[in-house]
């Protein structure tokens, strides 16, 4: 793969970042979206690749701009594209930390086409892969992960969505006293968090969009963390969309390896507002806006943190 595709990516989500914070505080998720949208959309075909949206706003017929199937950039060399132009559109129309703009993409045929529905997610850093499981108790999972960390159980900090559904894991977590970190939405975010040390928090568990954990995955993949998860179906309909994709026992476990097939794969993204691991956009004078990226390759484990000033009357914004 084209190893300048790590630039051309942050452009994308830098665009996307700009756009929707300008929308921060008007109580208007849509058009936040959509103008992260239209920023990525219009930034992906400057990229030298043939793209196709594996994970994307939605069909065809509704999504005008970045649906499953659209085929993107202006190159030939083929990847899958997953986007998640805004997540956390309802922070930005709040005015609130943690928006964030992020696509990753991989060699074509890597990622797994998951459905829009919900899936039950694990997310460890780096130092704690392969010791945990969706199939043990999560008290189980925290005590290996304090032993990989070599961390009193007291000092492990597990970071779930505060949502009922996850009252019982709550739960868990404060049987065993660890520490609980909840948060309201944008789980991509959180969950990259257990990958980076000093973020503070160490094991992501709970229900989210199926989508957000194939993006996950392919950030967990360039850090070499650790992410399982697992298709949570809620109707027939849903089950019988499973069973399309030719996944037969909706109770097994996928392991960062099925969800994101091969190594060559990048993850990109921007603040939009302030948050764990990024700075929000900040505008300056003179037209001129600041960005904070993160973008990694998985087949060498670059990290790449960049800070941008962009003047945005010369660069079309
Ligand atoms: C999840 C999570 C997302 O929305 O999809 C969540 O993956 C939806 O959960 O990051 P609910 O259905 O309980 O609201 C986000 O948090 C934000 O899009």
């Amino acid at each position: 793969m084209n190893t300048d595709l790590a630039l051309g990516l942050v452009r994308v989500t830098e665009t996307a970042a700009i756009n929707a914070s300008k929308y921060m505080g008007r109580g208007d998720k849509n058009a936040a979206d959509e103008a992260a949208v239209e920023g990525m959309r219009r930034m992906f075909d400057a990229l030298p690749i043939r793209g196709t949206v594996v994970i994307g706003e939605g069909e065809m017929d509704e999504a005008p701009m970045l649906y499953i199937g659209e085929v993107l950039g202006s190159g030939d060399y083929e990847v899958d594209i997953a986007v998640d132009p805004l997540d956390g559109t309802s922070f930005v129309a709040k005015g609130m930390p943690n928006a964030l703009a992020v696509v990753a993409i991989a060699e074509k045929g890597s990622l797994l086409h998951a459905p829009d529905m919900y899936m039950e997610k694990l997310v460890v850093g780096p130092k704690a892969r392969g010791v945990v499981s969706l199939d043990v108790p999560l008290s189980e999972n925290i005590k290996n992960v304090a032993k990989a960390l070599k961390k009193d159980v007291s000092n492990v900090t597990v970071v779930i969505q505060d949502r009922p559904r996850h009252q019982h894991l709550m739960e868990e977590v404060r049987r065993v006293n660890a520490r609980l970190k909840l948060f309201s939405d944008g789980d991509i975010q959180e969950a990259l968090a257990t990958c980076f040390e000093e973020s503070g928090v160490d094991i992501m568990i709970g229900i989210g969009g199926a989508p957000e954990g194939v993006i996950t995955a392919a950030a967990v993949k360039c850090v070499g963390g650790d992410f399982q998860g697992r298709l949570c179906p809620m109707n027939e309909e849903e089950k019988q969309r499973c069973f399309n994709m030719g996944i037969k026992d909706l109770s097994r476990v996928m392991q960062l390896d099925d969800i994101v097939k091969s190594d060559e794969v990048y993850f990109a993204a921007t603040g939009v507002s302030d948050g764990n691991l990024l700075k929000g956009v900040v505008f300056l004078g003179k037209d001129r806006a600041k960005t904070s990226s993160i973008v990694m390759r998985a087949k060498t484990g670059t990290i790449r943190y960049i800070n941008a000033i962009h003047n945005l009357s010369r660069r079309g914004y």
